[in-house]
């Protein structure tokens, strides 16, 4: 089976990246890990985007070289990427000598076989996008809608990619599932407005920067250097060898899914297949745009002091429940608002009181009945766990974070309302001898948990199938449970281990 590639889009490098960011490659880690825990092999790319005007300011601001200033951001992201317990399988650096090549030979190529051309422009230019705006695209101030100030009219004589020239396969490609170049985008309502605005037409675009010296040189004209956007988009075929190993590159391209935010999506399912199809390659199959954070209402931003980074919140909440925080807050491809009172309330309900609660007064209770060792078991299944989160899978390969979560927690749920119904304190006192077989299939629902949870809290997931006296790891368990095989677990005579409190309540101030 060919392995699953899977992007996030590489980080634009100009300043300290923010919880905004981190989610997009959250979300990709969990479905990384989902998909190796399932059988698949995985390619897991990201990386920071490197060049063009912003990062020039920011470095001159900061008194760098560009390549110096980068240097440092890049190590801050992958900084991020540690404290996250990230599993990338590989880090494209839009610098790395390898990638500068890709981009050079990809357009010397389009350039030889006529798909771009050289004309002077005017227009005016927002430099927060690195981009031309149309005078429809303004508000009524006459700003730059997203960032509120007044674009700069530049004229230049640049390159254009012919990009008009793929409106209709563009249209046809995002319409029909039966197209063999087909690229799904989801959610379904953001394809849908990117085939409207495709079908009222579509003008060239430029892809090059005659004033700017932070770029990579075009091949054909040492007076330009490629727009950041193209030279960007390009990282994920030059991070997997385009004119390097040829046989990793076809084991792996068109790409099984980029996730993207929503205001990024247009580069994405417009402006990056066109360039795929120019070039002779095939678009990727899915493209999945998420929605946006704010803070209390507001937009993430420096002047308004209320960025939040993941250093703040691993701090508080611990990596695992982070991860889990971050993905659950609004639906994947929702906008949504974030907030550390909502993130704590969450964490005090669904991790301390009800999973944390849940192990830890079962084995608390083992202890003290049984002696903590795993009594004789009642069978295979515990109270239905295993149907109850049957939908699990499904919701995987939709991207339905939030609602693993809500299936997760009700079965959590369900298993704490069995303790209450069957009251073993009460059991205990009267030597019942059904004692052993309502513990035996707490466990065994622990386990079952713990290996749904695996992809969003690896490290937790793992202490807790250990603190059920399971040896090994918990996610060859899980390959084993999601391929159908039977995994024993909890097992007769092992001995449990309670585990330190997992999650601390956190009081919110
Ligand atoms: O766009 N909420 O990089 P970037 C949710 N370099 N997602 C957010 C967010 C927020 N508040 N803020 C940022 C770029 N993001 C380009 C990509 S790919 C060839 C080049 C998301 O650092 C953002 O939309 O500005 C994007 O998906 C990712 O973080 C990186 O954004």
């Amino acid at each position: 089976m060919a392995k699953f590639y899977i992007t996030t889009p590489i980080y634009y490098a100009n300043d300290l990246p923010h919880i905004g960011h981190d989610y997009t490659t959250v979300a990709a880690d969990v479905l990384a890990r989902w998909y190796r825990m399932t059988g698949r092999e995985v390619f897991f790319l990201t990386g920071t985007d490197e060049h063009g005007a912003k990062i020039v300011q920011a470095a001159e601001k900061a008194g760098k070289k560009p390549k110096e200033f980068v240097d440092g951001i890049s190590a801050e992201f992958k900084n991020d990427l540690k404290l996250l317990d990230i599993t990338n399988d590989s880090f494209i650096r839009t610098t790395d000598p390898v990638h500068e090549k890709v981009v050079s030979e990809f357009f010397a190529k389009l350039h030889a076989d006529g798909k771009i051309y050289k004309k002077k422009y005017e227009g005016l230019y927002c430099v927060h996008c690195e981009k031309f705006l149309s005078p429809g695209d303004l508000n009524e101030d006459l700003c730059c809608p997203d960032h509120k100030v007044k674009p700069v009219t530049q004229s230049e004589e640049n390159w254009f990619f012919k990009l008009s020239e793929y409106q209709d396969r563009l249209v046809k490609l995002l319409s029909d599932e039966n197209d063999p170049g087909h690229l799904a985008v989801y959610p379904l309502e953001r394809r849908n407005e990117i085939i409207g605005k495709l079908k009222t037409g579509l003008q060239d675009i430029s892809i090059s920067r005659a004033s700017l010296k932070w770029g990579i040189p075009m091949p054909f004209d040492r007076e330009q250097v490629f727009y950041v956007w193209v030279d960007a988009l390009l990282n994920y075929i030059s991070a997997i060898g385009i004119f390097g190993d040829r046989k990793k590159f076809d084991e792996l391209w068109p790409a099984d899914l980029h996730l993207t935010a929503k205001d990024i999506l247009w580069f994405h399912a417009v402006i990056w297949p066109a360039m795929l199809l120019a070039y002779g390659l095939r678009p990727p199959k899915k493209l999945f745009s998420h929605g946006y954070f704010t803070i209390n209402g507001d937009k993430m931003s420096k002047t308004l002091g209320n960025v939040i980074r993941a250093k703040e919140l691993v701090g508080r909440f611990g990596v695992d429940a982070t991860r889990y925080l971050l993905l659950l807050q609004v639906p994947f491809g929702s906008d949504g608002d974030v907030s550390f009172q909502a993130m704590t309330e969450r964490y005090n309900t669904d991790l301390a009181n009800n999973l944390g609660n849940l192990v830890s007064r079962t084995l608390t209770m083992m202890e003290k009945y049984l002696g903590g060792i795993v009594p004789e078991g009642a069978g295979g299944t515990a109270f239905g766990m295993e149907e109850e989160l049957s939908p699990v899978p499904g919701m995987f390969d939709r991207l339905e974070f939030n609602r693993i979560a809500e299936q997760i927690q009700k079965a959590i749920d369900k298993a704490n309302r069995n303790i209450e119904s069957s009251a073993p304190w009460k059991m205990a006192k009267q030597n019942d001898p059904a004692l052993a077989g309502l513990f035996y299939g707490l466990l065994r629902s622990i386990g079952t948990i713990s290996i749904h949870l695996a992809p969003f809290m690896p490290g937790v997931s793992q202490k807790i199938w250990e603190s059920i006296g399971q040896a090994g790891n918990v996610t060859a368990a899980a390959s084993d449970y999601f391929a159908g095989k039977a995994v024993s677990y909890p097992v007769k005579g092992n001995k449990i281990s309670k585990p330190a409190i997992l999650f601390p309540r956190i009081q919110d101030k």
